[in-house]
């Protein structure tokens, strides 16, 4: 829970620009007692007797109400004026403190002495309100295209649609941004669910069918909200610069969660360990690579060895030929498979991380582990595989399962998913490659296939396999992109009472499974507008 030597000395260098202002002058902390507040908000409430339980070990005095009194509120909202706005502080007239967040009391339990507010003070973010104050008026329409109307906008997020190619990149470049900092970097559950606010403002930015001049454009749109997006959304539109996305932009514990987190089968977690050994680069993890605790795990090792060829994008031609490639002998093996190539590529982006190819086939033909497993074993006879795991990915559980009313396998099952590295030929041949001898190789571990001589470049691909019956649902959920499947899963959650997945949709009420043939099916269930797979890209 630590702050970085980093971000400390952002936070110096913060106050020495006078950002973070004393909210009460010309009092010494020590002059009186310090009562402390914490404000309950977004904290849950085994987080917050701990941290009351860790302000009493600490000598401090806790108050359990907000009181003229208090001398220090230690909060987790984001802001000065979202704490103000609460209702615990709108009955307190005049009440001069300090405002601090959570990480102070954590400090100062680390040092076990009262550390300086200085630098934890939380920030001031002025609501929409004042920022729109020195914003003339115009007389004709707010927005360039006429017939755009805000409270459709808002009237349903799923019906929204956010073409690759929108026109407010920038904006949505910077919220993104604050996006993956919450949610490699996060701390507490507040944390997480900011990086899901700025995922959500920035799918509603994409959403805008016009490009945004002015700020007065960005008020009242559903889901950027009126807080810290908005703020950061308007700095953009008024400036094309956001002193706080290029801070964290340039943050040296995010730019090192960046790199470890593009390490396949790493996450925030084990980037947070590999962080506090002191590890900053890719080139420190492969180096010290022996001594961590990961070094066992078979999907890191492959993740760390082959760290430059899965980060190298991969581009539509080249995904199309692995697609093709697969495909053909999927088919071999069961002639009326069917196929698509989904994630990204379906969305219309021209490179990608990995190739995602679904698999769809009628029940009973093939068993559980079928026919996935089989093309994966037939790529392996022919030494395509450098790395793969079988594992079920997202549906229904529990319960739900029993109780489908569909015949087995139609829509209970979890998809199975088989993840691959695969050899991608360097001349683009597969049939080259596979001709040739792989028995050299073999026997080589992670690292020393790396530095072999090789005519190959890894790449990561992901087979999915549905039933006919699941196959719309999986499309759907194997489309993306994640914030659109998000939003989907939601509306079908709060406005009709659907639990939607990639396996199935299932009606709570009525205790049913619906059967869909076409992701237009799916759709109309909804009660939703088709959508193109092009328009997903939230
Ligand atoms: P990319 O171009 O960087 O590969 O981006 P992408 O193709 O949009 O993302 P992806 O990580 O490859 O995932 C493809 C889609 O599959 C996403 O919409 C994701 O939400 C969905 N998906 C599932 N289940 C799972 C899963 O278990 N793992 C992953 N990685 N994606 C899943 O529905
Ligand atoms: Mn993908």
């Amino acid at each position: 829970m630590s702050l970085s030597p980093s971000i400390k000395k952002r936070k110096q260098h913060d106050d020495a620009n006078g950002q973070a202002e004393k909210i009460f002058p010309a009092k010494s902390p020590e002059s009186k007692p310090i009562i402390i507040y914490i404000h309950p908000e977004g904290i849950g409430p085994k987080r917050l007797d701990i941290m009351k339980r860790s302000a009493i070990k600490n000598g401090f005095q806790l108050s359990n109400a907000m009181t003229a009194d208090v001398t220090h509120i230690v909060s987790e909202l984001q802001s000065k004026e979202d704490v103000w706005n609460s209702k615990e502080l709108k009955k307190i007239r005049n009440w001069n403190g300090y405002i601090v967040e959570s990480q102070w009391l954590v400090e100062c339990s680390k040092f076990n002495s009262l550390v300086s507010v200085t630098g934890y003070l939380l920030p001031s973010l002025p609501t929409s309100e004042s920022i729109s104050v020195n914003i003339p008026q115009e007389e004709t329409s707010l927005y360039p295209d006429p017939n755009f109307d805000l409270s459709k906008f808002n009237e349903c997020v799923a019906e929204r649609r956010a073409v690759l190619d929108h026109q407010n990149k920038d904006i949505a470049e910077a919220l993104d941004l604050l996006r993956e900092y919450w949610s490699l970097c996060h701390q507490t559950v507040t944390d997480e669910r900011r990086a899901l606010a700025f995922a959500r403002a920035a799918a509603a930015v994409k959403c805008l069918p016009f490009r945004v001049t002015n700020p007065r454009q960005l008020k009242g749109i559903k889901d950027l909200g009126d807080g810290h997006a908005l703020r950061v959304a308007t700095q953009i539109v008024e400036s094309g610069h956001s002193q706080e996305v290029e801070e964290k932009r340039n943050d040296k514990k995010f730019l090192s969660f960046q790199i470890f987190c593009k390490v396949f089968g790493v996450g925030p977690s084990i980037a947070k360990k590999w962080y506090a050994m002191g590890l900053r680069t890719a080139e420190d993890v492969k180096k010290r690579f022996d001594q961590l605790d990961v070094s066992k795990d078979n999907m890191i090792s492959y993740g760390v060895a082959f760290y430059d060829d899965l980060n190298q994008p991969l581009l539509l031609a080249e995904a199309e030929n692995t697609y093709k490639h697969i495909t053909a002998l999927a088919q071999r093996i069961l002639p009326s498979v069917v196929t698509s190539m989904n994630g990204g590529f379906r969305r219309g982006k021209s490179s990608g991380h990995d190739l995602d190819v679904l698999f769809s086939y009628p029940e009973r033909e093939h068993n559980d582990h079928g026919l996935i497993a089989t093309v994966r074993d037939e790529l392996d006879k022919k030494g395509l595989v450098v790395w793969s795991r079988s594992s079920r990915a997202d549906g229904p559980k529990g319960a739900e399962i029993d109780s489908s009313p569909l015949p087995a396998g139609a829509a209970k099952d979890h998809l199975l998913q088989i993840m691959i590295i695969l050899k991608y030929p360097l001349d683009d041949r597969f049939d080259q490659l596979e001709r040739r001898d792989f028995s050299t190789e073999k026997n080589l571990g992670p690292f020393q296939l790396v530095d072999s001589a090789r005519p190959w470049r890894a790449i990561r691909v992901d087979l999915v396999g549905s039933r006919t019956a699941q196959y719309p649902y999986a499309q759907i959920g194997w489309t993306g992109n994640k914030q659109y499947n998000r939003c989907l899963r939601q509306y079908a959650k709060d406005a009709l009472n659907y639990s939607l997945s990639s396996t199935g949709l299932y009606d709570k009420r009525q205790h049913r499974w619906l059967p869909a043939q076409t992701e237009r099916d799916v759709f109309d269930h909804l009660k939703l507008s088709y959508r193109e797979p092009w328009e997903r890209n939230f």
